[in-house]
């Protein structure tokens, strides 16, 4: 007899959420952020797998996209994972795991949460009209295919040194791979995920696959590195829903 290995699927996984205030550190807007995950029968989950280097990657966004964050808690043991974050101001933030159960799928836990303190006035999201956009002296172009929801397309980012012109080709990897891309809808619902083509070099072109699965606004944030300084891009696009 074989014995059938029970493949713990994401459903069946859930996490309890807590942003509570950080009473080591004096600043008011630092909350300590804290994940439990279990299994929904309330079994505890103890083993994770390395993903990107690291056992759970954690996206912080701000209700109004202005504001973004890529974190990696500490495990503490016993499916509990905690980081301090130092959030602009009190309001609503959508926090975003990314984990891999040991024999599990690949998963994805979000939640809204209110963060205590005085909020700030919501940053309307303004759609880019133009994609070659200059972050931290670079010039980087987020080309992709003529977009619809529901295609598989290509997201190219290009980048440049916005002084002299010349393309960018000493990029790092970045946690295993030449550069991390994350997605969200403007409600804050669709949550992407991307993956960075195999195999790709140094630059100056870093390529990656995804689908956006609705019509709508979509804020895409890229992560690259280069002289082992991160350089976070971002840009708002409008995705249609037929090819136009
Ligand atoms: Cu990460």
């Amino acid at each position: 007899m074989t014995a059938v290995s029970q493949r713990l699927l994401s459903d069946e996984v859930q996490v309890t959420w807590t942003v509570d205030g950080d009473e080591l550190s004096g600043s008011e807007n630092t909350k300590r952020i804290r994940l439990e995950i279990k299994k929904k029968d309330g079994a505890p989950i103890d083993q994770f797998e390395v993903n990107h280097e690291k056992l759970l990657h954690l996206i912080v966004i701000s209700k109004d996209l202005s504001y973004f964050n890529h974190i990696h808690p500490e495990y503490k043991g016993n499916g509990v994972f905690e980081i301090a974050n130092d959030f602009p101001a009190g309001g609503e933030y959508r926090l975003i795991a990314d984990f891999k159960v040991a024999g599990g799928d690949s998963m994805t836990k979000m939640v809204w949460v209110k963060v205590d303190g005085k909020s700030a006035k919501p940053a309307p999201v303004m759609m880019d009209t133009n994609l070659n956009k200059i972050f931290e002296g670079k010039h980087v172009k987020l080309a992709m295919d003529q977009p619809a929801a529901g295609k598989e397309l290509t997201l190219k980012f290009s980048f440049a040194d916005a002084a002299t012109g010349q393309p960018i080709t000493d990029l790092q990897p970045y946690l295993g791979a030449i550069g991390h891309v994350v997605i969200l809808s403007q409600d804050g619902e669709q949550y992407l995920h991307v993956h960075a083509d195999e195999g790709q070099g140094t630059g100056p072109d870093a390529a990656f696959e995804t689908s956006f699965p609705k019509s709508g606004t979509y804020k895409i944030w890229g992560q690259f590195q280069r002289e082992n300084q991160v350089i976070t891009v971002s840009y708002v696009v409008s995705i249609p829903s037929v090819q136009e």
